[in-house]
């Protein structure tokens, strides 16, 4: 399974809505930036990271590909992720200009990949691949109906639907107001539509400081709150340990740590009760078991923040034993061979082989961007 060719790719594709926002981003189009990477015996293989689609920088992601990594890969065994993770993580010219960002979402698609060829190449699904299924059925909470940019009453009807028809039993609400206030009154409304049994988390994206967030979780303590997502600036260990010490509501993160080194600081600091890698922004799926496993061993329940909109992550999540609850946001399932499905809230196990990131023709000739 040698490496013949690196092909990158940029698609921008549509929300379902017009446009969200959460405290800090507005986005109306996801950005799927990676490359297909084919072998000599014809197979192809997929991996991508998750942008918020802005072409200049996303073209920065392919040309690291393109111009860095795919000189490193041809010729290589695709089989040997382990061994071209350190390869290209660990060149020494590239590891001056980047241990972090632009260069490891690069390497995040390329990781993901292998990963994609190695378990088609075993003509096994990936979760099947690396060891087989934990569980009969991944639970999935709805993150797509509770976005900053929506009134109240959007917040109250999406969160009702997802709720009574949908049969989600767990969604996510984003805060972040100026005002703290209003985002506990649009709580505390959902809390009292939905009732006690459904659980509720909520993420800041980063937005509060420290004393707004310990008055927030002051206010929101009769609201039961799964968990408190990125309450504050993303590298700040010193204050999420503080606040994870002075609430009882669990702090979570990781969306957008970039390193195993990172994720080892928070837990060891105590800053962190639910872990959120992503392989996506990590170094794709290699990365990702190694903090998923730090995780496990402090007994730490893992949550993947889902990048790739779960594509992956359900394989990870059906598979890995420290893993708990996934994320659902439904933007770009229409785009993949293998899509994410959910019912009942519970995801379906994917059954083809490979790690379900094979983009459908039609969406790169119709979303596709120029990498120059
Ligand atoms: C939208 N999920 C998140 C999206 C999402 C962001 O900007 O990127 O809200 O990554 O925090 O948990
Ligand atoms: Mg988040």
């Amino acid at each position: 399974m040698k490496i013949a060719s690196v092909h990158p790719f940029i698609l921008h594709l549509p929300l379902t809505s017009d446009s969200i926002s959460d405290s800090t981003h507005n986005i109306t189009h996801w950005g799927v930036v990676g490359t297909k990477i084919v072998t000599d015996d014809g197979l192809e293989g997929y991996g991508f990271t998750g942008t918020h689609s802005h072409l200049a920088s996303d073209r920065l992601i392919t040309s690291c590909i393109q111009n860095c990594y795919a000189p490193l890969l041809i010729g290589e065994d695709a089989s040997d992720h382990s061994r071209l993770w350190t390869k290209l993580a660990r060149n020494p010219a590239l590891q001056w200009v980047g241990r972090a960002g632009i260069t490891h979402l690069a390497l995040a698609a390329v990781d993901v990949a292998l990963w994609d060829l190695k378990s088609k190449k075993a003509g096994v699904p990936l979760w099947s691949y690396l060891g087989g299924a934990r569980t009969k059925g991944v639970e999935a909470y709805n993150t797509d109906i509770g976005w900053l940019s929506f009134s109240k009453d959007q917040l109250l009807a999406g969160s009702a639907k997802a709720v009574e028809e949908d049969g989600f039993t767990r969604i996510k609400l984003k805060v972040g107001h100026d005002d703290p206030n209003v985002d506990i009154e649009r709580l505390t409304a959902v809390r009292k539509r939905l009732g006690s049994s459904i659980r509720i988390a909520i993420d800041g994206n980063g937005k509060w400081d420290l004393p707004t967030c310990q008055r927030f979780c002051a206010s929101a303590q009769g609201l039961d709150i799964f968990w408190f997502e990125e309450p504050l600036w993303y590298d700040d260990v010193g204050s999420h340990a503080t606040l994870a010490r002075n609430t009882t509501i669990p702090v979570a993160l990781g969306e957008q740590l970039y390193t195993v080194d990172a994720f080892r600081s928070f837990i060891e600091a105590g800053a962190v009760q639910y872990v959120q890698p992503d392989v996506t922004r990590l170094g794709g799926i290699t990365e990702y078991i190694q903090v998923a496993d730090l995780a496990l061993a402090h007994r730490l329940p893992v949550v993947p923040h889902a990048g790739e909109m779960s594509q992956v992550h359900v394989h990870l999540s059906y598979w890995h034993p420290a893993s708990t609850i996934l994320e659902y946001i439904p933007w770009i399932k229409d785009h993949f061979e293998e899509p994410i499905a959910v019912k009942d809230g519970v995801y379906a196990r994917p059954e083809r082989p490979g790690a379900s990131t094979t983009i459908l023709a039609e969406s790169f000739a119709r979303y596709g961007k120029s990498l120059s």
